[in-house]
């Protein structure tokens, strides 16, 4: 059977990522799972500054954009003054795992009843490239490891949501984007973290394996094969919590 599809309402039609990028397809996940739970009128997206930040203009909901590595923080405000909206956050592995590693685990031993979308694409995107000391691959090439990233000098990447696991959250899950079956499958996260916030369960974090072909230097198919080959050999998609927060 055919099936037509069309654009989410909450999308414009304006995109600032590079061709092939992952963040694209992520915007239309958050959009198609905040219009089928009816939450865009109640919807406030907050944002770091990096690649993540262009959907300011791509979604049609309120939004607001945090200094770098804060927005976990910033999301934590809003939903303490505005405890009836959908707040999440989209950002980056550097911005929720590096930079911004506290105001994650915070927000995460707090319980606050928030969704974190984090975009894991193993690298500094919007500065150039630098490697990502969560998530860069031991041998990955970046313009701050060009000889490929060495673990004895700059340690190897960690799984966070590991550390989440030991915290009182209603949801932590890792999704991928390399075919058509697990952008369903992360679709679906999305959909439950918003879910679980709406009914005030708790804390949700969705990290979604992502391309970036801009920095890796692969083409986007060359990039959504690493992603399957490589990054999900270390950073597995799976559902590491999930209790609606009942604890
Ligand atoms: C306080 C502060 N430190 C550093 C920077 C520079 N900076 C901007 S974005 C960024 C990292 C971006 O990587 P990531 O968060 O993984 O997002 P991506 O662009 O890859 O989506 C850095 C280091 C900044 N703007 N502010
Ligand atoms: S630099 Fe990478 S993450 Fe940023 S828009 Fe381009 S492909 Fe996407």
């Amino acid at each position: 059977m055919a099936v037509r599809m069309t654009k989410p309402q909450m999308i414009n039609q304006q995109v600032g990522w590079c061709g092939g990028c992952g963040h694209g397809i992520i915007q239309r996940l958050i959009a198609e799972s905040c219009e089928e739970l009816g939450l865009v009128e109640k919807t406030v997206q907050v944002l770091d500054i990096a690649c993540a930040y262009w959907s300011i203009d791509t979604l049609n909901c309120d939004g607001i954009a945090g200094p770098h590595g804060r927005p976990a923080a910033v999301a934590t405000g809003i939903k303490k003054v505005r405890p009836d909206a959908n707040v999440y956050v989209c950002a980056g592995d550097g911005c929720s795992y590096v930079i911004g590693l506290e105001e994650t685990l915070y927000a995460a031993a707090r319980n606050i009843p928030i969704t974190m979308i984090v975009v894991n694409n193993g690298i500094f995107g919007m500065t150039g490239g630098q490697m990502c000391p969560a998530t860069t691959l031991v041998g990955d090439k970046t313009v701050s490891s060009p000889y490929g990233r060495d673990p004895h000098t700059a340690g190897e990447p960690f799984d966070t949501l590991t550390m989440i696991q030991s915290l009182p959250v209603a949801f932590a899950a890792r999704g991928a984007l390399y075919d058509p079956q697990h952008i369903d499958e992360t679709k679906k996260l999305i959909k439950k973290g918003m879910e679980y916030q709406r009914d005030n369960k708790g804390f949700s974090i969705i990290e979604i394996l992502s391309p970036c072909p801009t920095n890796w230097k692969l083409s986007p198919v060359e990039a959504m094969e690493k992603i399957k080959n490589a990054n999900q050999e270390i950073f597995p998609v799976k559902v590491y919590v999930d209790n609606g927060g009942d604890k």
